[in-house]
Order: structure tokens, then C-alpha cells, then sequence
């Protein structure tokens, strides 16, 4: 080979904090791939197994290219040897038969359909699993007793299974603007979530919302609610008051990546009438009424979004930002980043410094990039 047929070397960094991730990317294939795993790792309560598959996946996603052969893999960080096989066999064969009994399994079929309803998480589906429900039909058939959330995560199951455009999510921003400046003039509402990081369709549309005097924003999601429920556009909501005290809670990273915002989990009643004609759905699947059970109303007026919205402290907003703009990978990645290589906690609400033994408080993402001795990732390019 003449020197300059070498492919040059790729120099990965080993945080997916440290490195681009479009959105698009050369390696789905394989991608998809190690994310099945990862997925029947989490349903199996294997988290570790689950972050191991996932970093993998993500290193992919970075890639400049396409993997053609296991020497394009060479020097790349976190890959294990689990990860390896796969993609060797992917490589070889066009598919890894870990890959597809897993996929076929009833356990992570029955699973996915099972945490694929709104309100319900790896243990109770797995829980209902061991009962012999396989998915949202048999909670209806066997009559599972089930909290307000999954009723509803029943009640509009093939909504909520229906990705959002961006089109909704823009026309929901619209209301969620005027809903907020009614009750609070001045308020700044930001899309955060996967529609801030250029995501085509999501699960939900994801909002953070504050007020630049600190302080105007308390208790200002009931009324936001009530504004909404006034109007007849939320089918459910759930809210949950701010929790967060910087010295009860201290700088310990939480157990979990819940938050203490002030925040709600809810399902907006969407029109059809307030999209453009000419990006309404015709087919016949959006909301054409009573096809199983699970959706009690007919016609195709109107259809049933995931929103969650949460409310933070101007202080606490540039944090808050981060934490919810995700992934979900990057943002763990920006944490272990946090910890292990600088000493210091991340968190949604601030940054800690183990050493210095303070907060260093920041007006921007760019701030926390450089606090956190970080080159600078749009979001856009957080898609790890
Ligand atoms: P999607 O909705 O299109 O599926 O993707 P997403 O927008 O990236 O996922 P998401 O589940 O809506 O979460 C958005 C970000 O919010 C994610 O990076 C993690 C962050 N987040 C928090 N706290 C919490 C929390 O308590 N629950 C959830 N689900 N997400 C949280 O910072
Ligand atoms: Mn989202
Ligand atoms: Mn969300």
C-alpha cells in the first residue's frame, strides 16, 4: 500500500462528552445492533451491561465513516470484547444471531411493548412479565389493576406509540408560549430534549422554562396548568413541586438522573386543525378511532402528545439546559467526566468542585464546557 492509501488513524477521545455525535450517522447497522443488547440488558436489570453496549454503539456513531473491517476498529475506545464479537460477526455474516434471538426473544418482546406504555418502567413490566402479560392489550383483557398514569398510557397507547414531529412540536411550543406568558410575562421557554438536538420525530417534547428575576418562577407551574386545563388541551398531568435545597441535598451526585425541578409529566390534547393541511396524517392509523380498545374516543380530530415541562431558577438555568438537552448518554458521560477526571459533581441544578469545596456557578453551556475543561458541543452534535 502506497502511504497515501493509509487510512489515518482516528484519534477517538473516550468520553462521548468529548467528542461530536451527529445525529446521522455511517454505522446504524451496527448501532442498532449493540442498542438491542443494551436495551435486554436494562430489561434484565444489567446496567452495567446496558452503559457498556451503549458507549460502543455511541463510539460508532462518531465515526467518520462506515466500518467495512475489524481493522477500521483499531485504537478505538470502548469496545469491548462482548461489543467486538458482535460486530465481527455483523461484519462476516450480515447479522449477529445474539443480535436476533434476542430481538425475537418473548422476554424482550413482551418487555418492550410492557415499558412501551406511559407510566411504566423496567420493574413493573417486568414484574407483569412473571405474571404472563406480554403487552398493553393483556393489561385491558386480564383487567391489571393500574395507577392513573398507566391508565392513561393505555387509554392513548397508539398516540403515544405515533413519534412527534417537529411540526407538533412547534406547534406546541406556540401554545406552551402563550400558556406561560399569560401567567407569567417575561418568562423564557427553551425546547430542550431531542428537538433541540435536530432530532426529526421524538417520544415527547421536552420544554424548561424560567424567569430572569430568580425567584418569579416559583410555583409557577399550577398555573401554567390550570391555564392549560382552563383551555381543555391537557388529557393528563402530573406535577411535582421543587425539592431542590443546595445545602439539605449537598453536592453528592444523585442515585438516579431525576431532577428536583418543579416539573410536569403530561398529555397534551393536540388539534389536527393546527397543523398545516399539508402535513396532516391521512393515514388511517392516526387516530381513526376505536381500532382495539385502547382509544375511547373516534375521529381524527385531535391526537394525544407526551409534553414534559419543567421549571428552573434563572441561577440554575444554564445547568438545568444541559441536563435536559440529553442524550441520555452524553449527559452520564458529562457526569462521570465530572468525577473522575475533575473532582467535581454535575448535576441539572449545578456544579460542584470536590477540591475548591464550592459551587461554580455558570450563565451558559459554553461556561460549564470550559468549567468543566471541556471543548464546546452544541447540541446538535450531543446525539451520542
Ligand atoms: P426523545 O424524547 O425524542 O425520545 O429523546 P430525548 O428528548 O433525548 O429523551 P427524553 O426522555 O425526553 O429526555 C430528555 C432529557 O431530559 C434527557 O437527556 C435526560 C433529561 N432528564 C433530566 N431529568 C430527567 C428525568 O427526571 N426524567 C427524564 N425522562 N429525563 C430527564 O435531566
Ligand atoms: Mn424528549
Ligand atoms: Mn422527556
Amino acid at each position: 500500500t502506497k502511504p497515501s492509501e493509509v487510512t489515518p488513524a482516528i484519534l477517538m477521545k473516550s468520553y462521548a462528552c468529548q467528542r461530536r455525535t451527529p445525529l446521522k450517522h455511517h454505522n446504524s447497522v451496527l448501532t442498532d445492533a449493540l442498542e438491542i443488547l443494551a436495551l435486554n440488558a436494562e430489561f434484565t436489570k444489567n446496567e452495567g451491561r446496558s452503559v457498556a453496549f451503549r458507549r460502543a454503539a455511541s463510539v460508532l456513531k462518531a465515526l467518520p465513516r462506515g466500518v467495512r473491517t475489524m481493522d477500521d476498529l483499531k485504537d478505538l475506545p470502548c469496545l469491548g470484547e462482548h461489543s467486538l464479537r458482535v460486530i465481527k460477526e455483523i461484519l462476516d455474516a450480515g447479522t449477529s444471531s445474539e443480535v436476533e434471538w434476542t430481538r425475537q426473544s418473548e422476554q424482550f418482546q413482551a418487555m418492550k411493548a410492557l415499558t412501551g406504555v406511559f407510566g411504566v418502567g423496567v420493574r413493573t413490566a417486568d414484574r407483569w412479565f412473571r405474571e404472563g402479560l406480554r403487552n398493553h392489550l393483556d393489561l385491558i383483557h386480564k383487567s391489571q389493576k393500574l395507577n392513573r398514569a398507566q391508565e392513561a398510557g393505555v387509554q392513548y397507547y397508539n398516540d403515544l406509540n405515533t413519534p412527534v414531529t417537529k411540526k407538533e412540536a412547534m406547534v406546541i411550543t406556540v401554545i406552551v408560549e402563550k400558556a406561560v406568558n399569560d401567567v407569567l410575562p417575561g418568562a423564557i421557554i427553551t425546547l430542550t430534549g431531542g428537538f433541540r438536538r435536530g432530532k426529526e420525530v421524538g417520544h415527547d417534547v421536552d420544554f424548561l422554562i424560567t424567569h430572569p428575576d430568580e425567584g418569579a418562577e416559583e410555583k409557577l407551574m399550577p398555573k401554567i396548568v390550570n391555564w392549560l386545563e382552563d383551555q381543555g388541551l391537557l388529557l393528563y398531568q402530573k406535577t411535582t413541586r421543587n425539592s431542590y435545597l443546595e445545602n439539605k441535598d449537598g453536592p453528592a451526585r444523585p442515585a438516579c438522573n431525576m431532577d428536583r425541578f418543579e416539573r410536569c409529566f403530561s398529555i397534551f390534547k393536540l388539534e389536527r386543525s393546527k397543523l398545516d393541511s399539508d402535513t396532516r396524517i391521512e393515514d388511517s392509523s392516526y387516530n381513526s378511532g376505536v381500532t382495539d380498545g385502547t382509544q375511547t374516543h373516534s375521529g381524527s380530530t385531535w391526537r394525544a402528545v407526551r409534553v414534559d415541562l419543567v421549571v428552573s431558577p434563572y441561577s440554575q438555568f444554564a445547568f438545568a439546559t444541559l441536563g435536559w438537552t440529553g442524550s441520555k448518554l452524553f449527559e452520564r458521560e458529562l457526569r462521570r467526566w465530572a468525577g473522575q477526571e475533575k473532582g467535581m459533581s454535575l448535576s441539572s441544578h449545578a456544579l460542584y468542585d470536590s477540591k475548591q469545596q464550592r459551587y461554580l456557578p455558570a450563565n451558559s453551556e459554553e461556561e460549564i464546557f470550559t468549567l468543566l475543561g471541556l471543548e464546546y458541543i452544541p447540541p446538535s452534535e450531543r446525539n451520542a
